[in-house]
């Protein structure tokens, strides 16, 4: 394949499918660039006392590990002064971002989890940003909240930085999901994959199997039968894999399939699941559904739900498409 970096790609594609806007194109460029920042932030790792904790929490109730900080600081004013956005939204911060008055605003809006994963950071596990595009409201004046509650079929861009052996960036704008691995001595994104496709057939799943005796009965019925393996109803044996990080476990199943599974559970019946809908859930199905797999909340297609909050979380079932079908069919059979 042709090496060529992510600019020549966001030409291309704009002359090709006129789908990038140069504001958009700008947008992603300054995200790609602040990545490359906390990829090298990450990469101190105890060099750089940017390991532990903060003495502080996010809106969670989880306590902030220092690099979630640096991270958050990083992608905020790396994208504050550019003219390419309205607002800003992040799992680090309880509200919305406005762009400062002494700034120029564009019609884009950026959501993300600036470090995702962050129990990893201080055992030198890969971590990773995810971020989420979505345009402005036409005729928005000043940003809400409310404005940001737009269910992920809006999304323009979505897209995540994988920090592991390599640093890789992968980025779907509707057109195909991309990867681009980070060449540290030129200091460029080099496209190494085009049009990533995940195998609708896998044999790997991934899910925190400690929580199995609170799982409800359609994730017990189709784990057990994956663990039944070649005796069992599959007739074939399946492996496992948790790295618990998302971009990491999202990241191996885009390259060789499987499906990731975060359900909701009866540790607490009044929450949906773990993971957050606007900038986990929306960015990651987005990618998955442009490789040619599936992501539902294991009752619907997650890129459909009509968000409420900013920070609400949803059951991810996403990745190889017929396995996540039918991990759906048995919440809908219930
Ligand atoms: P658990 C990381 O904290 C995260 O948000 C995702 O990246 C990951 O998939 C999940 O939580 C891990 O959760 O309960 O296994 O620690």
């Amino acid at each position: 394949m042709k090496r060529i970096s992510l600019t020549q790609y966001l030409i291309e594609e704009q002359r090709l499918n006129n789908s990038i806007p140069a504001e958009l194109r700008l947008l992603i460029e300054v995200v790609a660039r602040a990545c490359k920042t906390i990829s090298h932030a990450v990469g101190k790792g105890a060099l750089g006392d940017v390991l532990g904790t903060a003495e502080s929490e996010n809106i969670q109730g989880e306590i902030q590990k220092k690099l979630d900080i640096i991270s958050n600081e990083i992608l905020l004013q790396a994208n504050e002064w550019g003219g390419h956005l309205a607002a800003m939204a992040s799992e680090e911060m309880e509200t919305i971002h406005p762009i400062p008055n002494r700034y120029p605003k564009g019609e884009y809006m950026l959501l993300f989890d600036p470090l995702d994963g962050s129990s990893n950071i201080d055992v030198n596990v890969s971590i990773g940003t995810i971020f989420s595009v979505l345009k402005a409201p036409d005729g928005m004046a000043t940003p809400t909240e409310e404005d940001f509650l737009q269910p992920g079929t809006k999304q323009v861009a979505a897209g995540y930085a994988v920090y592991g052996p390599q640093t890789v960036l992968v980025l779907t704008t509707g057109n195909g999901v991309h990867s681009f691995t980070l060449d540290r001595e030129m200091g460029s994104w080099v496209m190494t994959q085009r049009n990533m496709q995940i195998p609708a057939e896998t044999a790997e799943y991934a899910i925190n199997a400690s929580n199995a005796r609170y799982w409800y009965p359609p994730v017990t019925r189709y784990i057990g039968e994956l663990e039944a393996g070649k005796t069992g109803p599959r007739s074939k044996n399946f492996n496992m894999r948790w790295v618990a990080s998302m971009v990491a476990d999202v990241h191996r199943i885009l390259n060789r399939g499987g499906i990731f599974m975060y359900p909701a559970d009866q540790r607490e019946p009044d929450k949906p699941g773990k993971l957050r809908l606007m900038y986990e859930a929306n960015p990651m199905s987005l990618i998955i559904e442009q490789a040619g797999g599936a992501a539902t909340d294991g009752k619907q297609r997650i890129l459909d739900i009509q968000p409420t909050t900013l920070h609400q979380r949803v059951a991810v079932f996403l990745g190889s498409r017929n396995e996540v079908e039918m991990v759906t069919r048995y919440h809908t059979e219930e």
